[in-house]
């Protein structure tokens, strides 16, 4: 089965770098009903950045992102007292625009932006501008943004659709059409995309709040992220890269949900890594993204965790926010094709760029490079602990992995032999602000994995005896020759043995899994202990 082909040759215990798992193919690039393409797909040699593909029209609705440039897309011109279109002002001040300090990048969103001046601050922007060198650095690099954010008509012509709820649908962009997409979003010109948060089933897309210091920001973060951004802005505005990106909106359907309770899935391969992250040393793989269900989480403002840090190295993950309206359950978004354009350091409170990064992970045949992010949200357990083993919540975490893991197989008469479905990189999803516990979330991952025929790498992030239980755990597993549904019975029994514990010590788990793999119940003879008190 495809599921056995990855075999990584490890002792466990002994962390060394994964080998490159390329063998993987992802869904190919042909627009069809449900694959929108904005540009033509390009080879992985061309030269040149991709053509825009599409019949060039003007759709303003809720189905199409607003574009900045669309007639529709005006503003009450009070000098003048008339209605008047907002792309020529936009086009009339970017061409003029001088930059010499945060001031004029300031006058200039709040033109396109006049509503907003009272309420918009521009100070991180400023304390920004207060280094010489990351000055020169915007001194430089502004004016070129501006450029680039002007070439919106030539380069994105045609409607992009919005991957709207309940709905699978796939969009292919090139990278130059998202930088040019993302150069609009720096001078926050994206029309009735301002709305305060939890007004809006999309998340916001205009740079202000990077521009911006909120109470409890660290302002050594708001720098970092700026940092990865303007490089992100020399790179590509000294040279457009060739390739392009697709996003795919998953929804599962009802009949694709596994059986969970009776599954007959083998599980398949699990490696468990206490060093490297998910990034790093899951090259060619499907990578997770501990997402929000708002893609990208707090990016453009305070969060620089998992998923926050992913989308300031790889920028192009941002656009992904123009269009992706809020995940629901059985959904994910799914993005193949980034590149990784800064390095960096640190974590969360300790962010910090580290230098531009050069991403020479191969393209495929359509011009993507071989990096594919599965965005899943799980569900918020911080200070709430105790219900994740519900079972009712125990499947939700398991349909929404699934609805990143599953992959669509082509019909059985076109396909000479199945692709391989690429491995996962994974680790504590859900575990660092969700709050959720990694031992019940590497065996959801694990078993949502196992049946969508994928094997599993799990980094621990530093974590050595979480390693060592969980890749003993899966080892015993392994032994006994469980399947899915019998995992699954094992966490149901948690849960119920954690109801009968109520506030007592219980055992872990992982503990109890190993407990019932050698046919023993928890020994209840520490009754007496203190009040295990989650909350
Ligand atoms: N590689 C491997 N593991 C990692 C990495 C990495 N690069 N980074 C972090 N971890 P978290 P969540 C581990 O808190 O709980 C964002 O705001 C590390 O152990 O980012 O699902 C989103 O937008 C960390 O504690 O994910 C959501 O709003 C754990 O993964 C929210 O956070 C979880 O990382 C999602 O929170």
């Amino acid at each position: 089965a495809s599921s056995t082909k990855m075999d990584i040759d490890l002792k466990p215990g002994k962390d060394v770098p994964l080998p490159e798992d390329l063998g993987a193919t992802f869904p190919p690039v042909k627009a069809s009903k449900g694959h929108t393409c904005l540009c033509h797909p390009s080879s992985p040699a061309a030269p040149d950045p991709p053509k825009p593909f599409g019949t060039p029209i003007d759709i303003w609705d809720s189905y199409h992102v607003r574009m900045p440039t669309s007639p529709k897309n005006q503003y009450a011109n009070r000098r003048t007292d008339s209605v008047e279109e907002r792309w020529k002002l936009i086009t009339h001040t970017l061409q003029r625009m001088q930059f010499t300090d945060a001031v004029d990048l300031q006058r200039v969103v709040l033109r396109f932006n006049p509503r907003y001046r009272s309420r918009w601050n521009f100070k991180a922007l400023q304390a920004y501008c207060a280094d010489k060198t990351r000055l020169k650095r915007l001194q430089r690099v502004v004016p070129k943004i501006a450029h680039l954010a002007l070439r919106l008509p030539e380069l994105c012509p045609t409607p992009i659709p919005i991957l709207s709820r309940d709905r699978n649908h796939s969009l292919t962009l090139s990278q130059a059409q998202a930088a040019c997409l993302l150069a609009n979003a720096f001078f926050c010109t994206f029309p009735r995309r301002n709305a305060s948060k939890g007004r809006s089933t999309l998340p916001s897309i205009n740079f202000n709040s990077l521009f911006a210091a909120f109470s409890g920001s660290i302002p050594a973060v708001a720098e970092a992220k700026l940092d990865c951004i303007v490089n992100y802005f020399e790179r590509v505005t000294s040279t457009l890269p060739g390739g392009v990106i697709t996003f795919h909106r998953q929804a599962l359907a009802v009949d694709n949900i596994p059986d969970w309770e009776n599954s007959s899935c083998p599980l398949t391969q699990m490696k468990c890594f206490a060093h490297g992250t998910i990034e790093d040393h899951g090259i060619g793989m499907s990578q997770a993204d501990f997402a929000n269900k708002m893609i990208g989480g707090g990016v453009l403002g305070r969060g620089a965790v998992q998923e926050e840090i992913r989308f300031l190295i790889c920028p192009e993950l941002l656009v992904s926010r123009l269009f992706t309206e809020v995940l629901l359950p059985h959904e994910s978004l799914i993005i193949t094709g980034v590149e990784q354009f800064s390095r960096y350091t640190g974590y969360s409170s300790t962010f910090r760029f580290a230098g531009n990064h050069v991403d020479t992970t191969p393209r495929d045949e359509w011009g993507r490079r071989k990096t594919q992010l599965i965005a899943i949200d799980a569900l918020v357990f911080r200070g709430r602990a105790r219900y994740q083993y519900d079972p009712q919540l125990v499947k939700r975490e398991l349909n929404k992995a699934f609805a990143g893991l599953w992959v669509r197989r082509p019909p059985r008469e076109h396909a000479t032999r199945f692709p391989v479905n690429a491995t996962f990189a994974t680790g504590n999803w859900g575990c660092g602000a969700f709050g959720g516990d990694p031992h019940l979330k590497a065996l959801l991952q694990w078993m949502a994995a196992s049946c969508a025929e994928r094997n599993l790498v799990y980094f621990t992030f530093q974590d050595v005896e979480l390693k060592e239980l969980l890749q003993a755990t899966v080892h015993n597993i392994q032994k006994k020759g469980w399947t899915v549904g019998n995992l699954y019975t094992a966490l149901e029994e948690y849960s119920m043995y954690l109801l009968e514990r109520r506030q007592r010590r219980a055992s872990s788990l992982l503990e109890f899994v190993n407990l019932r793999l050698e046919g023993q119940q928890p020994s209840h003879d520490d009754d007496d202990d203190d009040d295990d008190d989650d909350d």
